[in-house]
């Protein structure tokens, strides 16, 4: 394991356009994701777990949710100087404006990289579900004398048009990198993946600094778009990192070994939920060995008063009455479940009550909501459509406070 001093930059101020009306109030990090996490916690809990602990958490759209929580569940003690999560917001310290794209987000705080002076800078997205063992990466970048290394896995050839596009050769090294390919360049040995950056990079402190500074005097913003392919066409060693080699402890035979969702839509988040639900599940949150941390939320368990629950998980503080029915749902804390209800395939955020004969079939339900008694939602995507956002793939949102609010009139 290497002993080199790093901080680590993560990036959190995406405006999550593709998870509306989940980001209309917060932004993508701060959305609630399992039975009682933020999407935020992931990537937070992976650096914690491999020992990088002095972390800024730059943040930007609609962030008041994502502060309250990184308040509430990211604060480690005071006393121990080098480790913290530290929120940025934008403060305009170089320039005028507000972070211009993740490079920019990194340049506006390069006095945080002066005064920390550390030998390396990993600079990690907030966007995904999964765990990684960074060290192993940090270790790889070492034994390659990298200047900068790439996380990345194969992705679908078809679904590679939305991510950083890689060429490299058996080493690792990189010899072509492009951001969000028209036409992305299928990996030797396997014509239907792309090989796709996982938009996670460890640098070298001296080459970051002078590859922002470079970009900055080009008037250029974004790692993918510009940071990386001039580091690249200035000969920089750059590396990939392939995530298939990352071992995590703990994992189940079960499980997925490399598992990593990118839940930027509504279908994809909702299916990702599928991955930790079932006996087996494809992703088990309960990993003693690397844990995923949250908020450490103080309320008793969830009290079950009779009906029927299968295959579904319940939040701290959550009352299911007599004569439910839950089937593949998630029920997230102090939501009551009223009688004779019907949940088939739902996630059910906090604060929510749902009234007495409803059924509701694929549907998120967001935070601080009331469902009237016989509301049926999920059964006529038409009906649906009419009140809510109804996803591509048929998943119907209903978005934070919103029926409440309409119930209240
Ligand atoms: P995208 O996810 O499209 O591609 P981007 O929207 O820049 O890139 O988001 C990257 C991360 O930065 C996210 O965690 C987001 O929340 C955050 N972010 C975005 N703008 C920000 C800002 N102004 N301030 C602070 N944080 C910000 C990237 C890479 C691709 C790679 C994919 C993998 O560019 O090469 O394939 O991630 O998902």
């Amino acid at each position: 394991m290497s002993a080199d001093r790093i901080i680590a930059f993560v990036m959190a101020g995406g405006q999550g356009s593709r998870l509306q009306p989940l980001t209309s109030a917060r932004s993508k990090p701060s959305v609630p994701f399992g039975s009682r996490y933020r999407i935020v916690d992931f990537v937070l809990s992976n650096l914690i777990n491999s020992q990088i602990r002095t972390i800024y958490l730059l943040v930007q759209y609609k962030s008041q949710s994502l502060i309250e929580h990184v308040r509430k569940a990211w604060t480690i003690s005071p006393l121990l100087q080098d480790q913290f999560v530290t929120v940025v917001p934008p403060q305009m310290r170089s320039g005028s404006s507000w972070f211009q794209g993740t490079a920019d987000a990194v340049q506006q705080n390069i006095n945080l990289l002066e005064e920390h002076a550390p030998d390396l800078v990993v600079v990690f997205g907030a966007d995904h579900i999964y765990r990684m063992d960074i060290r192993q990466m940090v270790d790889f970048h070492r034994e390659r004398e990298a200047d900068v290394t790439i996380a990345a896995l194969p992705v679908p050839l078809e679904d590679a048009k939305g991510f950083g596009v890689i060429v490299a050769d058996e080493t690792g090294r990189i010899s072509a990198f492009q951001e969000k390919p028209a036409d992305p360049r299928p990996m030797p040995g396997n014509p239907n993946c792309a090989f796709a950056s996982m938009g996670n990079y460890v640098f070298d402190t001296k080459v970051l600094l002078n590859a922002l500074h470079d970009s900055q005097q080009a008037g250029e913003t974004d790692f993918g778009q510009h940071v990386l392919p001039r580091l690249l066409a200035s000969e920089k060693r750059l590396f990939s990192y392939d995530f298939a080699t990352n071992e995590i402890p703990g994992i189940k035979p079960y499980e997925t070994q490399v598992y990593w969702r990118d839940v930027g839509g509504i279908d994809a988040y909702f299916s990702a939920h599928k991955d930790v639900l079932g006996a087996e599940p494809v992703f088990d949150a309960f990993n003693p060995e690397w844990p995923i941390y949250s908020s450490n939320y103080q309320g008793p368990v969830a009290r079950v008063l009779g009906g029927q629950v299968t295959n579904s998980l319940l939040g701290a503080a959550t009352v299911i009455h007599d004569n439910s029915r839950l089937s593949n749902s998630i029920i997230r804390r102090e939501t009551v479940i009223e009688e004779d209800v019907e949940l088939e395939d739902c996630i059910i955020m906090d604060y929510v009550r749902i009234c007495r004969g409803s059924r509701l079939r694929r549907v998120i339900v967001d935070r601080h909501n009331i469902i009237d008694p016989g509301t049926i939602i999920g059964h006529d995507p038409d009906a649906d459509r009419q009140r809510f956002h109804v996803s591509p793939g048929g998943v119907t949102v209903v978005p934070s406070g919103l029926v409440g609010f309409f119930a209240r009139d």
